[in-house]
């Protein structure tokens, strides 16, 4: 390839880093928008009666187009979460915790095949045809990292540094080349970060709260009902708010997942103020020592200054009740959605103080670079990943697992 060619080759990414720019600016800008808009809209709200339940102003605006979608989902849910429940079931205790473990790292690398066949396949066709560590091989290898949405200055930077490492390294033949580029990625996975932790940070005495948010059918109630689970089943006492009272069947398929996970809810009737089952939810959780509370958030309100409105005012409820609540504000993003996903990661950081990331629907995408992307652009953690629909489709993060589960199979 002639240097015309490279240069012709970095001047059609520039405008697409442009063009991605731009569009970021405008969400950007009107979310900004929105924020000011929150502000005079804040002091109108503390002028009202707090906990009163909200009048039906909603009602008449919005016939969610995703009801039938509801029905469909509950019934996923029902199938898939009885499967978990029996499975789990049999287990004999004293073997529960290792065999979790193994079918952990097994549910990893199951979810992850989709992830795997086309990111990995990719990459396998790379180096298939590979002869020479060249500049061809590297444009390859930065376009595969593009279309796997690692994300274009994340897939120009890696590159960029393994064109040097490999030289450092002297790597000539592939199996080299791969491991470098393995643990390339995994440094650069933890550079980004702050060392932060990828645990739930748990309160010290009382009940931890834990606000799941992000925008519709990303997979906040499904995560919760997974979360629940898993915490009931650690032996702890978990509360379920359910503060979606937006969407119809929202609350019913948060009510699903608490009888399924024999645990305690508190719901409201629909289109009730979300701050008043917040309320009621942390009151219950402190007066009744609950060790944790999670919050159900609509994904969707008339708008998104409502959203984000609606989002701070659950946030003071808490905290007046206990001071260092939410002890997490958990974001949630569909991994599906790629590049989308990153630019909603950047509206509600810039909003909202998220803690950490939970990525759905790994299972079904080929676009796994995104968890280099969010790392790498938003320093956030990624405490769990959702891996299918059904109860046990929830594992923990783990970077290491991660990036050897994409190259699985391809590593000698
Ligand atoms: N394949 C797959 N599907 C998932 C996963 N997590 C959630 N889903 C599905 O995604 C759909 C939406 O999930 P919900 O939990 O209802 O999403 P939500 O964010 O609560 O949506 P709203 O309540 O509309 O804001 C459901 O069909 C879930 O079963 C996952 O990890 N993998
Ligand atoms: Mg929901």
């Amino acid at each position: 390839m002639g240097l015309f060619d490279i240069f012709k080759r970095r001047s059609k990414k520039d405008k697409e880093k442009r063009e991605q720019q731009e569009q970021n600016e405008e969400q950007t800008n009107e979310l900004q928008t929105s924020s000011s808009e929150n502000d005079s809209q804040e002091s109108n709200n503390d002028n009202e009666s707090k906990y009163d339940v909200r009048t039906n102003e909603y009602q008449s605006k919005h016939n969610e187009e995703k009801d039938s979608d509801i029905n469909n989902d509950l019934d996923n849910i029902d199938k898939a979460s009885s499967e978990g429940v029996d499975n789990l079931a049999s287990k004999n205790h004293s073997e529960e915790q290792e065999q979790e473990q193994e079918q952990e790292s097994d549910k990893f690398e199951e979810g992850l095949s989709k992830s795997r066949s086309t990111f990995g396949e990719k990459l396998n066709r790379l180096f298939a045809n590979f002869r020479s560590v060249d500049e061809d091989f590297f444009d390859d290898l930065e376009d595969t990292l593009i279309e796997s949405d690692v994300g274009f200055d994340m897939a120009v930077n890696l590159t960029d540094q393994l064109r040097d490492e490999v030289k450092l390294q002297n790597a000539k033949n592939r199996s080299d080349v791969q491991n470098v580029i393995i643990q390339k990625m995994i440094d650069i996975y933890d550079q980004a970060g702050n060392n932060e932790s990828t645990e739930i940070n748990m309160a010290e005495n009382g009940p931890t709260v834990i606000l799941f948010v992000g925008v519709n059918g990303v997979g906040k109630t499904t995560t919760i009902g997974k979360m629940a689970d898993k915490y009931k089943k650690d032996g702890k006492k978990v509360l379920l708010a359910a503060a979606d009272t937006f969407r119809a069947g929202a609350i019913e398929q948060l009510d699903e997942w608490a009888k399924r996970d024999q645990v305690d809810i508190v719901k409201k009737p629909e289109k009730s103020d979300p701050s008043a089952v917040v309320y009621e939810a942390v009151h219950k959780a402190k007066e009744e020592d609950y060790d944790v509370l999670f919050v159900d958030t609509a994904g969707r309100l008339q708008n998104k200054v409502n959203l984000m409105n609606e989002l701070s005012k659950m946030k003071k409820v808490l905290t007046r009740e206990i001071p260092e609540a939410p002890h997490e504000v958990l974001l949630v993003l569909d991994a599906t959605t790629g590049q989308n996903a990153l630019n909603q990661a950047k509206l509600f950081k810039e909003t909202t103080d998220v803690t950490g990331i939970i990525l759905t629907k790994l299972d079904g995408t080929a676009k796994g670079g995104i968890v280099l992307a969010i790392r790498n652009e938003l320093h956030l953690p990624v405490k769990y990943v959702g891996l299918g629909e059904k109860v046990s489709d929830l594992s923990k993060f783990d970077a290491n697992d991660y990036v050897y589960g994409l190259f699985k199979g391809l590593i000698k």
